[in-house]
């Protein structure tokens, strides 16, 4: 039977990163596609992340497509880490540039993807009532792109205005003199407290776990190390997909100054002394040992919290912000600007909710079990259901109605974080099962991209419309992602993180991306196209 007629050969939901570069790349290899994008602007994570201080923590030299030799060479970034709103107007730049705009739908969500066994045909439907029809939907929904809304008694309650880092609005907000409460410290806590401090009246910053972050060490970026970087792109792209974390590291960014060259487990006192004085914040990290051996790892925490210590002057407020009971490794590290000096400042208080914790909130503040915090502006910076979530929040519908919720239940399913058995013609960009989140994403996001369009021209070079992941395949997939992180400490017993989805109540305690490096993953993923595309089956 003749498969069913379409709208369009490809539906991209999404029009962050993966998006634009897909509607790039599939009009190149001449297939129509269009992208449905539920903001009213482009950027995906750079459109929504503008909260004040939001910036990337991958060079931008690095943090950039490298896909078109000349937009590489044209674009001039400021500054060594990119910030939010330059991020911003390069994705513009781009959507702009290769006059993408024409396949771009703009405040469409899309609610549900319906595939038809039959007809071999997805049918996408977005929140205005709308169906489109396409043989392939590919997912460029991002990792960290569906908010968690905690559950806090009395979370609607709040009179004063409610904000979240993931949704900050974009004329900004007026905070000068406000009494203002942040709830969460992790990268995005950590970069919007000192950005607001200086401006807000007085700052409480509702703490549940202490965090490992490093100073960034941003500034502008050198006009001769950036002349350099483009005389040599082509070399830094290669480079950049032949090491485990995306980054060619030859951009002028000191990236952590890890030398991971010795072990901790035997150094001496003295010499983890010396360590300490050149390194400061970074001579925890300056060990081979810490990512199997926990013993190692506690005595590198103890360098870091050191560093707290020193760097906060009152003792109690040290020990609060002092990291404790997870070994260093086992969440994203987080990279800020001046972050625990500004709790040395009288307008900027700590509240350590693990010995304090939050009974409500109510119309005019935060109640904790020691008393009431009377506030004008709640700030949530509270993550995100990361890498699935973003998925299982559209009702996907595959062969004989199976559902994408229900299949992953128990933790997500797929073929190289690119595929899932039973969901034929899908496509995930930086899906669960990829080095996503633990390597650069726009050099994952390149790669995934021209692996799809390779599998779509292979496809169509043979007269085929159809491929999907087979279980056996898939299974043995999710074993070796399971198997490269088993031992780590990313998922020790004592670690809670987005990684393993222990952030988000009644998520599946599941690591999530693969942590092979990205180099590998290339490897292998390379292979399974080489070899006819082993693993899937066509029709
Ligand atoms: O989210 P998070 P994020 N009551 O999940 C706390 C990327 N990113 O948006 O740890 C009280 O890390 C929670 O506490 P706990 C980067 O990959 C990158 O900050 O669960 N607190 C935690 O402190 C990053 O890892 C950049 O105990 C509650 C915080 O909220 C990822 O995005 C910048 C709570 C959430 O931290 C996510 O970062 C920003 C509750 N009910 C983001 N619920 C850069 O490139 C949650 N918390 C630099």
């Amino acid at each position: 039977m003749e498969p069913g007629a379409v709208d369009t050969d490809v539906i991209v939901v999404g029009a962050g990163m993966a998006g634009l570069y897909l509607l790039y790349h599939l009009r190149r290899l001449g297939f129509s596609a269009v992208a449905l994008e539920q903001g009213d602007g482009v950027g995906g994570t750079w459109f929504w992340n503008r909260y004040p201080g939001a910036r990337c923590d991958v060079p931008s030299l690095e943090y950039s497509f490298g896909f078109d030799e000349d937009l590489q060479q044209e674009w001039e970034w400021s500054e060594l880490f990119p910030a939010q709103p330059e991020l911003e107007r390069y994705l513009n730049h781009v959507a702009d540039r290769f006059d993408l705009r024409r396949d771009l739908r703009l405040n469409t969500t899309v609610v549900a993807a319906v595939w038809d066994d039959v007809a071999l045909v997805w049918t996408v439907s977005t929140d205005d009532g709308t169906t489109r029809s396409a043989r392939f939907v590919v997912m460029a929904t991002g990792c960290l792109s569906a908010p968690q809304d905690p559950a806090i008694a009395g979370r609607d309650a709040f009179a004063g205005t409610t904000i979240f880092t993931s949704r900050w609005p974009r004329g900004g907000v007026d905070l000068a003199g406000k009494r203002v409460g942040i709830i969460g410290t992790g990268s995005s806590g950590v970069q919007t407290i000192p950005e607001i401090a200086p401006e807000v009246g007085h700052l409480f910053v509702f703490q549940r776990t202490a965090t490992f972050t490093w100073p960034s060490q941003n500034g502008p970026l050198d006009p001769e190390v950036q002349r350099a970087t483009k005389a040599n792109y082509a070399e830094l792209r290669r480079t950049q997909r032949a090491t485990p974390g995306g980054v060619a590291g030859s951009t002028g960014a000191i990236i952590m100054q890890a030398a991971e060259d010795r072990p901790i487990r035997t150094s001496t006192p003295e010499e983890r002394a010396a360590v300490l004085e050149e390194k400061g914040f970074s001579a925890s990290r300056a060990w081979n040992d810490t990512t199997f051996d926990l013993e190692a790892n506690e005595m590198a925490c103890e360098l870091y919290r050191e560093m707290v210590r020193r760097t906060v002057r009152d003792p109690a407020v040290a020990e609060a912000l002092s990291p404790r009971g997870y070994p260093l490794g086992c969440k994203r590290p987080v990279l800020d600007s001046h972050y625990f000096e500004t709790f040395n400042r009288d307008d900027v208080t700590l509240v350590d909710l693990r010995v304090d914790p939050i009974v409500e909130i109510d119309a005019t503040g935060i109640t904790t079990v020691s008393g009431h915090i009377d506030l004008d502006v709640i700030i949530f910076a509270t993550g995100f259901d990361a890498m699935t979530g973003a998925l299982t929040r559209i009702d996907v519908r595959g062969r004989e109605g199976r559902s994408l919720r229900g299949e992953w239940h128990d933790g997500p399913g797929s073929l190289l974080g690119l595929a899932v058995a039973g969901f034929p013609n899908l496509f995930t960009v930086t899906g669960p099962g990829s080095p996503s989140v633990l390597a650069n994403m726009v050099t994952g996001i390149e790669y995934h991209v021209e692996w799809i369009g390779a599998c779509l021209e292979h496809l169509r070079a043979r007269g085929l419309v159809a491929i999907e992941a087979t279980p056996e395949a898939q299974d043995d997939w999710v074993d070796h992602v399971r198997t490269i992180a088993a031992g780590t400490s990313m998922t020790a017993e004592t670690c809670s993180s987005w990684y393993l989805g222990a952030n988000i109540p009644g998520k599946p305690r599941v690591f999530l991306p693969y942590a092979g490096g990205l180099n590998r993953y290339i490897a292998e993923a390379d292979a399974v196209a080489t070899d006819g595309y082993a693993g899937f089956v066509t029709a």
